[in-house]
């Protein structure tokens, strides 16, 4: 932790304090019950957890990318789908922030950083997940305004955002061809699938988008039209960081777990962490993590001063810290016994949050691709 500032250590803090008194306690029972608690989101975003990386004039806190992967890796602590919900949220934020207009920005940045109004992120269709270049949602010049018609599949907080930033395609194929698009849920001819049964991240809503002849106004174009694409990319640069992030809490919190679960447990007439094979367990695991964390930082600080070598960073820092987060995680299910395996520990619901990590926002087959371009140039 000697590479932070005291500002970034405040930060931390305050972060993990809020994760452990608002999140952690009811983890468990929101993911048995399928509740996406708002209400908590919006006591985050009271500390500034809304518009993380927004800038101040518009209600954001201005924070650095830096400052960001300590943020959701400190509320991941308390319940990991939960900060990678917040991490989505925030990655639509930047961009309005980023891309918008004057206006746009005025329009919608306040009640995204409150979290009035929470955002969704919508690139997957059914048939374009990894190839998002392949989509095929159509936004259709009428007037001055457009007309969009697809579906997106696997939306975040589907049917309880309010914004929408849809990815459509104005042009022709390929990446150049499409634009991004602000949708607002109350718009005619949009709709939600039911919310999907999932493995985990059962704590937020994954929902289909249908766009059916939703017509839209010419001041919702976000950015150049033909450039959705990069601004979609983008975008993910950093949720890859915070997802990262995000799998680095989760897994910590598991470690710490194990830790404190093997210094109370007896067998063989000796505490459980006597066992030096148990001790060499968790050092490992601590030493994993706190690689990956290293190479995370150096991604963030990359984003951050706009290094083109950044979104290689990313790739390999979300590849690298979602696997090594899951294993820990893993193993900390093993170190408790029969014990990790029930729901009212909490291990087993890290374990089911963090698989999916090694998924989304890229899956790890497409980061090692993103990295072998970088290296063979193809
Ligand atoms: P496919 O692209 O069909 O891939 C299938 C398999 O083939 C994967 O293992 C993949 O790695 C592999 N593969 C594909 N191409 C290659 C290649 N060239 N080389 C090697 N291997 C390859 N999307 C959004 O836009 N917004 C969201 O909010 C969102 N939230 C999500 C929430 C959840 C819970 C889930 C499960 C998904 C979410 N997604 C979201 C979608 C997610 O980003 C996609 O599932 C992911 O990008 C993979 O796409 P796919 O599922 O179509 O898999
Ligand atoms: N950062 C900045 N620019 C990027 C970029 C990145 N990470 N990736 C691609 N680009 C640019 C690229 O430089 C190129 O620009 P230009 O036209 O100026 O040359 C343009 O985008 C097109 O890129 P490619 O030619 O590499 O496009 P291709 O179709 O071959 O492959 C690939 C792109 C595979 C990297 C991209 O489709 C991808 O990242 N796929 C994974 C999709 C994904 O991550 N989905 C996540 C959905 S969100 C989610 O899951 C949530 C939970 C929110």
């Amino acid at each position: 932790m000697d590479t932070l500032t005291d500002d970034q250590l405040d930060i931390a803090e305050t972060t993990r304090d809020f994760a452990r008194e608002h999140l952690a306690p009811n983890a468990v029972e929101w993911d048995r019950d399928k509740h996406f608690p708002l209400d908590v989101l919006r006591k985050a975003a009271g500390l500034g957890l809304g518009g993380v990386y927004v800038r101040e004039d518009a209600g954001g806190s201005g924070l650095t990318r830096q400052d960001g992967v300590l943020v959701f890796e400190a509320l991941a602590t308390g319940c990991p789908s939960i900060a990678a919900y917040l991490s989505i949220h925030n990655m639509v934020a930047w961009m309005v922030d980023r891309y918008g207009t004057p206006a746009q920005r005025s329009r919608w940045l306040p009640d995204l950083c409150s979290m009035e109004s929470p955002g969704s992120y919508c690139l997957t269709e059914p048939g374009a997940g990894s190839d998002a270049a392949a989509l095929a949602t159509r936004a259709v010049r009428d007037g001055d305004g457009w007309v969009l018609d697809g579906v997106k599949q696997f939306i975040s907080g589907a049917g309880t955002s309010h914004l929408y930033v849809v990815m459509a395609r104005t042009g022709g194929p390929g990446p150049g061809g499409i634009s991004a698009f602000l949708v607002e849920r109350e718009d005619p001819g949009l709709s939600f699938g039911p919310n999907e049964r999932k493995m985990g991240w059962n704590a937020q809503p994954t929902r289909q988008v249908v766009l059916d002849g939703v017509r839209l106004p010419a001041d919702r174009l976000l950015g150049e039209e033909g450039g959705g694409f990069r601004i979609a990319m983008n975008g993910l640069n950093g949720g890859r960081l915070g997802i990262a992030a995000c799998s680095l809490g989760g897994a910590q919190d598991a470690l710490e777990r194990a830790t404190e679960y093997l210094a109370e447990r007896e067998a063989f007439g000796a505490k459980l962490l006597h066992a030096q094979a148990l001790q060499f367990r968790l050092a490992d695991m601590a030493t994993e993590l706190e690689a990956a964390r290293s190479l995370l930082w150096r991604a963030a600080a990359a984003l951050d001063r706009g290094d083109p070598r950044a979104p290689g960073l990313c790739a390999m820092a979300k590849r690298y810290a979602t696997d090594t987060g899951f294993d820990v995680a893993n193993a900390a299910l093993q170190l408790h016994g029969g014990y990790g395996y029930l729901a009212e520990y909490g291990i087993e619901k890290i374990v089911r949050d963090l698989r999916v990590h090694q998924i989304l926002e890229g899956t790890n087959e497409i980061m090692r691709v993103i990295v072998a371009r970088g290296l063979t140039g193809a």
